[in-house]
């Protein structure tokens, strides 16, 4: 084709028809549809092939998909076991459960309640499932799995501690002030302060950009891996699982009767395996399947 052949008209036509949407945009006529700063993820930004962004089980526990991505994990704010801030990535997405599971969701599981052996503990459908050990939880999902024909597992640190941030880099996910925790979380000053002796039910505060909800504060939530205080120095860059041994596992978020300090994003505490308590609970992971 010889470059000094003439445009011919019709192409000239349809480049203009092309030129003028585009310039359109660049004075800023038109915006480009952006997402806002932490907006909620979004299958669509994926391509047609992106799992639907929410899902409810057959057991009504609720669950809002995380996309891959990368985040900082850890805080120089905290204990040393927070150190040092490393970068994650995540490379698989995944969903999570927006609220902590609930009484009334294990016992449709299960037929148990375990809950009612454990001191202080609530009971009631929306309460959060406490009294169970991580292998109880472990139990749980291996149940759920199998009634359900899903793949349900518990999240590892990495998976929690991303979705808890949503994209953000301070203390809490809404901001650094230990001050507006109240609206997000039940911690010591609106629980056992006020006389509440024990975990609220799920999803009554403020959920974070993701959807999730109580993930500071409410009862702490038993993750998959291994804790070891000296992780995070030699934690992999991809999708981290935690030490390939040890005993005690490792909970994460706070609880009701825990100072602003132990409910934020990057507070990690390791219990031993089968320890049941009224301040423990958990939420589950679906696979994308
Ligand atoms: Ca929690």
């Amino acid at each position: 084709m010889s470059r000094k052949n003439p445009l011919p008209k019709k192409h000239l036509v349809l480049a203009l028809g092309l030129l003028i949407p585009l310039l359109v945009v660049s004075l800023g006529l038109v915006s480009p549809t952006e997402p806002a700063a932490g907006a909620a993820p979004s299958a669509a930004a994926a391509g047609d092939a992106a799992p639907p962004p929410t899902f409810t089980n057959e057991f009504g526990m609720d669950f809002v998909y995380i996309p891959p991505g990368e985040f900082k994990m850890g805080s120089d704010q905290g204990a040393p076991n927070e150190r040092p801030v490393h970068r994650v990535q995540i490379t698989r997405g995944y969903y999570l459960q927006t609220t902590e599971l609930t009484q009334r969701q294990w016992t449709a599981v299960m037929g148990t309640r375990p809950w009612e052996a454990v001191r202080h503990a609530p009971s009631g459908p929306d309460y959060p499932a406490v009294g169970v050990s991580w292998e109880d939880a472990r139990a749980f999902v291996a149940a759920l799995s199998e009634k359900s024909g899903r793949t349900y597992r518990l999240p590892t640190e990495a998976e929690w501690e991303y979705a808890c941030r949503a994209g953000t880099t301070t203390e809490f996910y809404y901001g650094d002030e230990r001050s507006g925790l109240g609206e997000y979380g039940w911690y010591a000053e609106n629980t056992v302060k006020t006389g509440l002796e024990h975990a609220q039910p799920v999803a009554r505060k403020k959920p974070n950009p993701w959807g999730l909800y109580d993930m500071h504060g409410n009862v702490w939530e038993w993750c998959a891996d291994y804790f070891s205080d000296e992780y995070y120095a030699r934690s992999p860059l991809t999708d981290p699982t935690g030490p390939d041994s040890g005993y005690p596992r490792s909970l994460r978020g706070g609880a009701f009767d825990q100072p602003p300090r132990y409910c934020r994003s990057a507070i990690r505490i390791k219990y031993f395996a089968d320890n049941r308590y009224a301040y423990i609970g958990f939420r589950v992971v679906a696979g994308t399947e």
